[in-house]
This record gives structure tokens, sequence and C-alpha cells, in this order.
């Protein structure tokens, strides 16, 4: 790992943090960089009234000077607006008041109950204040940074939703350069209108029962050079990292590189992209099925993968629970939360492959500060080039 990530805060404490660490010098960002994306987390239709109250605006503590990276730990803080309301249950202070009442019934599906029993903590407020998908506020964070490092190099990092509950959307035809404006002109991220219309009426009718609704979404990544990544080791594979980052995303059950699935159940000479070479284009493939990433490295196809969703497990209409103090059935508990988040989960998981593709473009071209690591990947693509 050549760069480092470590996020902290809870949903309803003073603040979130990011340290970033290993960046190289040289690369300019502001914060309104990094406000940018965390606005773009903030949309989607189907939220709950917490993005009513946050306008979440990034403040960088270090690492930083007059909008250039210096190479130290970059250090990014978001202020929880909503702690006003939570100040007296959240103060980490010791206070003679109380703390408000336990919450004791466990949400199927969310943190509370497994992490009730791991950290032996018998109000579930402390498990779920930090498994909250609040903190990917920091992730965004983290990702802008990542995506303007990729920009430099014309790695693009794009997404778009495809399947909201049961409502498919059609897939775009080409992944253009301007993915990302259109479907932020979606309050569902889709590319199709009629699945739009859909798609909001079905978050609708959620929304009235009380219930939740999960989907896939797309990531797309354009413009990266082959060979991050690596076959030689199972925890250097690009396919693996980004898995197992976008699996650490709350929520998330599955993840898809290309047409994995779909591939499983046809034969090999339908499945493999075969090989093509022109003198101006180089190696190239005329069709994308691996999903841009063979042997775990990337062979200069735009990389694509698909994320599922479940539904948040918070329910207005709640399901059956345990109340851990009297053991007796009861209903789980429900507080303010999101009918749909996906929109919002599509733009997280730009952010998240940014920072694996970045990691790996630095592991790959090496250097600490943007003009050494420029005339590398000058260099790395000469040698494709004449290969
Ligand atoms: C979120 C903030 C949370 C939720 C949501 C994501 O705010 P609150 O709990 O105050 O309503 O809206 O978190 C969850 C869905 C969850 O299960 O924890 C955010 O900033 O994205």
């Amino acid at each position: 790992m050549t760069i480092r990530l470590l996020t902290a805060g809870e949903s309803h404490g003073k603040g979130l943090v990011v340290v970033l660490e290993g960046f190289p010098a040289q690369l300019r960002i502001t914060s309104e960089d990094i406000n940018v994306e965390l606005a773009r987390r903030q949309k989607g239709y189907g939220r709950g009234g917490r993005m009513l109250i946050e306008k979440d605006q990034v403040e960088i503590l270090s690492g930083v000077r007059r909008g250039v990276t210096i190479g130290s730990p970059i250090t990014l803080f978001v202020k929880n607006k909503d702690y006003e309301n939570w100040e007296k249950i959240m103060t980490p202070d010791p206070t003679k008041e109380s703390i408000g009442n336990p919450l004791q019934r466990p949400r199927p599906g969310h943190a509370d109950l497994s992490g009730g029993l791991k950290y032996n903590q018998r109000d579930l407020r402390n498990i779920l204040e930090r498994a909250s998908a609040r903190e990917t506020t920091m992730r965004v964070a983290a990702g802008a940074v990542a995506k303007k490092l990729l920009n430099h190099f014309g790695i693009l990092i794009q997404s778009y939703v495809c399947e909201l509950g049961p409502i498919l959307a059609k897939s775009p035809l080409l992944f253009a350069t301007n993915l990302n404006k259109r479907a932020d002109l979606s309050p569902v991220r889709m590319l199709n209108k009629d699945s739009e219309k859909r798609a909001m009426k079905q978050i609708d009718l959620a929304k009235a029962k009380g219930d939740t609704l999960g989907g896939v979404f797309e990531v797309v990544m354009t413009g990266v050079p082959p060979g991050l990544g690596s076959h030689v080791q199972w925890d250097r594979k690009l396919d693996g990292k980004l898995a197992q980052a976008l699996l650490s995303l709350q929520a998330v059950k599955g993840v898809e590189i290309g047409e994995g699935f779909k591939n499983a159940r046809k034969f090999g000479s339908q499945v493999h992209d075969e090989i093509f070479y022109e003198k101006r284009k180089g190696y190239f493939h005329r069709t994308n099925r691996a999903g841009g990433i063979e042997g775990g490295m990337s062979n200069g196809e735009p990389i694509i993968v698909r994320v599922a969703k479940k539904p948040i497990s918070t329910l207005r209409k709640p399901l059956r629970s345990v109340d851990i103090k009297t053991k007796e059935p009861i209903k789980a508990a429900y507080e303010r939360s999101d009918t749909c988040a996906l929109p919002a989960a599509s733009v997280i998981g730009e952010a998240i492959c940014a920072w694996v593709l970045a990691d790996a473009f630095l592991e790959k071209m090496g250097g600490d500060f943007m003009d050494e690591i420029t005339n590398r990947f000058k260099s790395y693509l000469s040698h494709i080039k004449k290969f």
C-alpha cells in the first residue's frame, strides 16, 4: 500500500475527519475541489431529513499550503451541523445530565446487534453512530483528492445507477467522457428518463409504506493505463482491492467486475476479449467483457465495476427484533433515515474506486512529487508504445 486513509467520527458527533498519508507533493487541491464532490454525495431522490440539516464543507487542517500539497499527511475535517441537536447525548465529556434512553432494539440488517455483542455495548447507539453511512462523507473527501491526482494523468472516474429496486435502467452504449454530467442531472443518477420516472415512483411507494430500497450502480474508470495491480500475489490484484474497498461501503453486498456473472453462464469462446494491434493504437480489444482487468491487472480498457447495495436497514415500519434488556420480542428501533441512498452510494463508489486506483497508480509509477511521477508515467507510456 503506497497511500493510506483513516477516517474517524460519529454520525452525530462534532464532526468527521480523514487523514491521508503518502500523497505526493505538488498536487494542486483546494477546499472547493473537495466541496464539489461532497455536494454530489448529498443529493439524490429518497434521502431523509438529515441532508436538509447538513451542508458538508471541508476544512483542510494539514498537508496543503496555498492550494498545493507538500507531501505531509493531509487532514480533512467536516463539521456535523446536527451536533448542536445531539450535544447532550453525544458529548465526550462526563456530564450529570441524562444521556437519553439507551437504544436496545437492534435493527435487523444493521451493525447494532453484532457490534453490541462484540464491544459489550448495551446502548446500541455506541455502535450505530460509527456504523452510519455518514462516515462516507470523508471517503468522498479522500476520493476528491485521489480524483485530482488521477485527472492529472487523464484518468476519469464516473458512475450511474443501473438498477433501483426492481426497476432496470438502460446502460449507456458508449462510455462518453460526459457520463457524470448526464447522471448528475438525474435525481436517481439514471441515464434514461423513462426508468428515472419509474424509479422515483418506486421510491415514493417505499416511502409511503415505511420501507426502503437498494439497487445496483456501476462505476466506470477510463484512461487507466495497462499494468496497474499485479498477477504475482493475491493481495496485489487490482480486482481484489477494488472489491474489498467497495464491500467496505455501508450496505454493499455484492461487487461484479465487468460481466462477471453473465460470463459465468457462457462458453469461454463467448467470454474472452480478443486481442488486436494497430500501429497508431497499439494493443486493444474490441469487446470489454472482462471489465478492464485481466490477471489482477488493468488491461488498458475501461474498468467497469457493478455494485449491489441492499435496502437501508432502518425501517419506519420495523421488522421483528428482541429487546436486549428484557429479551422480549419487540419491533426494531426506528430513527430518521433515508428511503433510498443509492444515488449517493454511486458517488461514494466513485470515490472509493478513485482511492484504490490512485494507490495502484502511485505504486506502479512511484515518486514523491508530481513532476517526478509525470516523468515516470511518460517513460512507462513510451515503453508500452514500443512493446
Ligand atoms: C447519512 C447520515 C445519516 C443517515 C444515513 C446517511 O443521518 P441520520 O442518521 O442523522 O438521519 O441519513 O445513514 C444511514 C442510512 C444509516 O443507516 O446509518 C449521510 O450523511 O449520508
